[in-house]
Order: structure tokens, then sequence, then C-alpha cells
């Protein structure tokens, strides 16, 4: 293939530029690129490659297989000698391939439909033969993914499946045998069903010879997380279990127990439209797991969402070398909306999996889909963005993520202790800061267990720390709290006055989220209670929460921005508009059009498969709300991502798949405005224009 490259090799080098955005006064430089490099790896011109599935070959090579139905050989990735990668197509015609793996000398794929062994018989670099190992069957929706092979250690190949979403139902489906399952298949096309309980299960991965898989926001799900699974477990989504009866099901949950579970008027699995009440009761996934007990699995760690990405992808574990710095072992979890990777220490407590997920690395170029590691200790990551949308603007991108061989300081790990947790770092702190309780935050929260799509966090609680106890070398730090909660997710906040031993650094991410599944048995140190510490003491917090935007009416008169019902004093409504969203990031109208001072009455409708919000702003401020909304931390969802910003003139909340949110509004002085969706990764695209005459 002749390859013409573009402006490529310019991008390569700006990345490894160094801004020091976050430097302080008397501190060092500290922002991810000091420590991990993003590098450009060159796609040459007319190559589509919308990543799926990505593997590394025993000589280094690369194996991509991509959304287009292509899979392509990449020589020399790593640019080496400063000469370019060789791209060379080895299969095509295939049906969107998001998964790829290479083993016993040959690639295996998994398309829409099957699992697809590549043969390259006469050792010429393209696949003679396209060998179904196992299909399934597909009712045809749009939402039916199909992800895989990972090799088990037997040398088995796991794929996981889908289920169906769409409008009508609002919630995921299983038209076919085994969609929300992982099929366990045999090189020889022997299949058993291992697993369910899946809603969009986009990630796999082995982790210490354990299979680990990630999970999707959507309905059941209020979050993304990760989870081990053995055979026969039941995760959170019940579509799967419509074939939990089978004979060759090894799993015992049934579709009744988990509808027993909820609100008597979600019995009808059908999901009537109506149901959607937002006032609707729910459960918690601590009063699930209680009640179940017949093979229900909790996540390992979640990844809160909003704060650690949307849309959880990849999953793969770091070498247990410290050939890519201080993280040996751990899980590094990619995000396909935010376009990041996000890092995950893992423990067992009562022979469950939980742990603690910290940010790692964001600023791809676009959404992070699947990793693998390079020859030379590099992590590939391959991406892709049409019509899924994500904060990496492009359209598709293959990327490595190298390691500059310096140290961040970074908790390292969170521990569970019997009365609190062990912060581990991964350079020794100053010890006087790190023995002050006042410098960290602890707050537990979860989500709701539930048919509906998402969950905002739910009923927060802060923990008081009573002490804070630093070990003799400084690297660890035990913090002993109250009533920690398990199954809860724990926010552990350090402030910024806690900083390495020599002084010169900050923690390069301040905040961890510790899945709490179990509470570890032993002694507990006897500390004196403390009171809540004052406010003023949060100063140091970096991520302080910004008031909600949908501020009360600061008069009588005065509407609110997202004012939903119908001002007392309007006797007439002059205008009535409705919108709609259309996949793909779209509005359903790209334009509006009202009268200056006219009283307005707007109805969002969301048909779209994600919640999405609307927000007028003046022209040319869309990027700069969207990108405010992406700091609101855990209140994000709660907060619908828009932030508390004279820029907003009105909006609509988040609206969730199949829901509709009616607003009222005075139309500004004449002129032109742009409604946007401040959801990360919606807001460079999903945006239209109001005109006012
Ligand atoms: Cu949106």
């Amino acid at each position: 293939m002749k390859a013409i490259y573009k402006n490529i090799l310019i991008t390569a080098t700006a990345t490894l530029g160094f801004t020091a955005t976050f430097a302080q006064a008397g501190k060092k430089s500290n922002t991810e690129k000091d420590y991990y490099r993003i590098v450009t790896v060159p796609v040459p011109e007319g190559v589509e490659l919308e990543v799926g599935g990505l593997t590394t070959l025993p000589n280094g090579d690369l194996g991509v297989s991509t959304r287009r139905g292509d899979v392509y050989i990449i020589s020399n990735p790593y640019q080496l000698n400063g000469s370019l990668p060789y791209y060379k197509k080895f299969a095509t015609g295939m049906h969107e391939v998001l998964g790829l793996a290479y083993t016993g000398g040959n690639f295996y794929c998994v398309q829409r439909g099957e699992l697809t062994k590549l043969i390259d018989k006469n050792g010429d670099g393209k696949a003679d033969i396209y060998e179904t190992v196992y299909a399934w069957q597909l009712s045809g929706n749009y939402h039916e993914y199909s992800y895989g092979p990972v090799v088990m250690p037997n040398g088995h190949l796991m794929v996981n499946l889908n289920v169906a979403f769409a409008e009508e139902w609002w919630r995921g489906k299983s038209f076919k045998p085994w969609r929300g399952w992982s099929l366990d298949i045999t090189p020889d096309g022997d299949m058993s069903p291992y697993a369910t309980g899946f809603r969009s299960p986009c990630g796999q991965g082995i982790v210490d010879g354990k299979y680990f898989y990630s999970e999707n926001q959507g309905d059941w799900i209020g979050s993304g997380y990760i989870m081990q699974l053995d055979k026969g477990d039941f995760a959170m989504h019940p579509a799967g279990l419509n074939w939990a009866a089978d004979p060759s099901s090894p799993v015992k949950v049934r579709t009744e127990d988990i509808y027993a579970l909820v609100d008597k008027r979600f019995n009808d699995p059908e999901g009537k439209i109506e149901d959607r009440d937002p006032k609707r009761p729910y459960k918690t996934l601590a009063e699930v797991s209680a009640i179940i007990g017949k093979g229900y699995k909790a996540p390992a760690v979640w990844l809160p969402h909003g704060v650690l990405g949307q849309s959880t992808s990849a999953l793969i574990q770091i070498p247990k070398d410290d050939k890519f710095g201080p993280f040996a072992g751990q899980v590094l979890v990619g995000d396909q909306a935010q376009s990041r990777i996000n890092r995950v220490f893992l423990e067992t407590i009562k022979g469950q999996y939980q742990g603690a997920a910290f940010a790692f690395r964001e600023g791809f170029e676009s959404g992070v889909l699947r990793m693998a590691w390079g020859a030379d200790n590099s992590l590939f990551v391959g991406q892709t963005s049409r019509g899924w949308g994500s904060t990496g603007q492009k359209i598709f991108g293959l990327e490595r993520l190298v390691w500059a061989k310096k140290t961040p300081f970074e908790m390292k790990a969170v521990r569970a202790m019997p009365d609190g947790f062990e912060i581990e770092f991964t350079k020794p702190v100053n010890k006087q800061a790190a023995a002050d309780p006042d410098n960290y935050d602890i707050t537990g929260f979860t989500y709701k267990y539930h048919p509906v799509y998402g969950s905002a966090t739910i009923r927060e609680k802060n923990h008081i720390v009573n002490a804070a106890i630093v070990s003799e070398d400084g690297l660890r730090v035990r913090l002993i709290a109250d009533s920690l909660r398990e199954k809860y997710i724990h926010e552990i906040k350090v402030n910024n006055k806690v900083v390495s031993a020599d002084s010169s650094f900050t923690l390069l991410h301040p905040v961890a989220y510790y899945t709490l599944n179990n509470i570890p048995d032993g002694a507990k140190l006897n500390v004196p209670k403390r009171k809540a510490k004052m406010a003023h003491n949060m100063e140091g917090m970096n991520m302080d929460m910004p008031a909600p935007a949908a501020a009360k009416a600061t008069t009588g008169a005065a509407l609110k921005k997202n004012q939903t019902v119908k001002p007392a004093s309007w006797s007439t409504i002059d205008q009535t508009i409705t919108l709609g969203t259309k996949p793909g990031l779209k509005y359903d109208k790209l334009e509006l059009t009202v009268k200056a001072g006219a009283k307005v009455k707007l109805t969002f409708t969301n048909n779209d498969d994600m919640p999405h919000n609307f927000v007028v702003v003046p022209q040319g401020q869309a990027i700069a709300v969207g990108e405010l909304g992406t700091k609101l931390g855990l209140q994000a969802v709660k907060l619908s991502y828009i932030a508390n910003t004279p820029k907003i003139l009105f909006n609509a909340t988040l609206v969730g798949p199949g829901s509709s949110q009616t607003i009222y509004f005075v139309a500004p002085k004449a002129g032109k405005y742009t409604y946007v969706c401040t959801v990360p990764g919606h807001f460079y695209v999903m945006q239209g224009t109001l005109t006012v005459e």
C-alpha cells in the first residue's frame, strides 16, 4: 500500500511538547504528560482505521481490526529510526470487527454474528480462508454489538454479546439466544454459555489468570464498572436471563428473581414507557445482593459516571515488572466518550474482588476503545468515535502511551482496612501534612438498581476521618474513619497540603474511588472520635463542587434557567416548540426561530439511546460551557453536566432515553444563540442555532 501521510509527524511532535498548566508557585510542574507521553502512530491516507480490535503479534507487529470490517497488520508501529510504519491489509469485507486476538499462529476476530478464524495458507500476509468457528443469531437490532475474543488461560476464546436496545422499550432486550452472555468457545467451535447479566460488555481481559469484563451505564446499570466473572455468574442486567433455564445454562438466577426486587410497576418485563416515573422506588446494590445470593456478582470496581468517564471500554493488566512505571500488576480501563484511560488497583477481601479507581491519562485524539502492549513496553491505544462522540475529536486514531521513566507522585494503591483505608503513595509524603486528618475527605455513595437508564449518585454520606497515621517510611497513611458502608463506593480526596517529602509535588490525581464490597475483619485501632471538620478546612480541596445550575429565582417574577412549570404570571403562551434528538449526537432540528420577548414553551424529547440535555448560550460559547460541565466531578450527573455560569440563558436538564422535559422561557434580545448538549464528548458536535428575531 502506498502510504501518504498528512501532517501527522507534526502532530506527533506536538504531543511530546511540554505545558506546565498546573505548575504552582514553589512546586515543580506536575502534569500527566510529564510522566506518560502520547505518541501518534501515523495512519496512511485512505485507511479508515476505526479501531475495533487490537493485538500485538509475537514479532512486535500490530494487528488492528476495524469497525469497517478490515484487518490490518502494521509493521514498525514504533517508528524506529524515524521511519514510518507500514500497513498491510490482511483481511477485508467482514461485519463490524470489534475484537481481534492472535493465538496458535492465527488471528481470531469477532464479527457481529460470528467468531471467525483468519487463515493465511500460503504465507503471503493475506488471509485466504475466513473460517466460521462459531456463529450466533441476530435479531437485526443495531445495539447487538459483539466483542472478543479474549484468549483464556486454557486456550478457549471468550466472546461477549450485547443486548438489543431501542425506542419503544427503553430497556435492553435479549431476542436471540445468548445475547447478554459471555460464551466460552474452544478453537474447534464447541460453545458453552459462561455467564450473563450484561448490557454492553465492551471490554474483556485476563487479570492474574481470572476473567474480567467491563460494563457500560444504561438501564439497570447506574455507572460503568469492571467485574470478575466465574462460570455461572449473573452480573446486573436481567435481559440475558431469557436463556437461563436452557439445559446448557450454568446460571441459577431467574428473570422473576430480579423483577421481584423492584417496584411492582416494573413487573411487566415489556417495560411500558409510562412506568418510567422518576419518583418510583428503587433498590440499591447493597440491598439487592443481600437478598439474592444465587450467584449475583457485584462489580469489583465502579468507575463513577461523569468523573472517570462515560463509556467503559477495554481493560488490560499492566505487566508485573517496572517497565511501565510504578503500577505493575494494576489494571488500565479505557473510556470511549472521554478519550481517557483510568487506573484500577484490585485486592481480594473475603473472596471477592474490590479496589480503587483513579484517573490516569486523558487527552487521546479520539474515543479510546482498545489497548494492547507493544514489544517496547509502551501501550497501543486504538480509538474510534463515529456515531458515539468523544472528547478527542478525531473520527479515529491510533496512539501509543509511553512511560517517560519518571515516577509521578500518586496514590499507588488504596486498601480497605477494618477501620478505614490505607493509602500507599509512590513516593514518601511530608509526614507532618499527611498526619493531619483534616487533609482528607471521605464520602460514600451508591447508585440505583432499577430498569431506568443510569443513575445519579445517591445516599451520599460524609465519613469523619478520626486519625491519619503515617508509616515510618512515609509511604503509607492509614485513615481511621467512621461507619463505612459495604457495597458502597467511597470517594477519598486528599487535599493539596499533602505534598511529597521534599515538598516538590502535590498529588498528580488527588482523588480515589474505592468500591468497598467487603470490610476486612481484624483489629480496629482505638482512636478518639472527632467532630466534623469546619468548612474552612476544605479550602485546599482541589475539586470543590459548584452550586447547582438550576438556581432559584432571585425575585418572584424572574424565571429559573430551568423553568419546568408554567410561570404563574403568564396568561398566554406566544410560541410552542418541540425539539427531539436523533442518533449520532444530533438534535432533530438544527435551527429554531423565536420572536424577541416572546413567551415560549419548549418540549425537549429524547428518542436516542443515551441521555442528552439542551442548553442555550450566546454564539461562540458552546464549547466553553461544555468544558465547564466536564469539571463538575461526582455531582456531574446530578447537575446534568450544566455548570453554574452566567453564560447559560436557559436550559433543559439531562433527559434520559424515551423521556422528555418541557421548559418555559422568555426569548432574549434579537440575535443568534447556540443550543448545545453539554454531555462530555457531545458538545463539540451536538449543537443547533436559535435565531431570535
Ligand atoms: Cu448529548
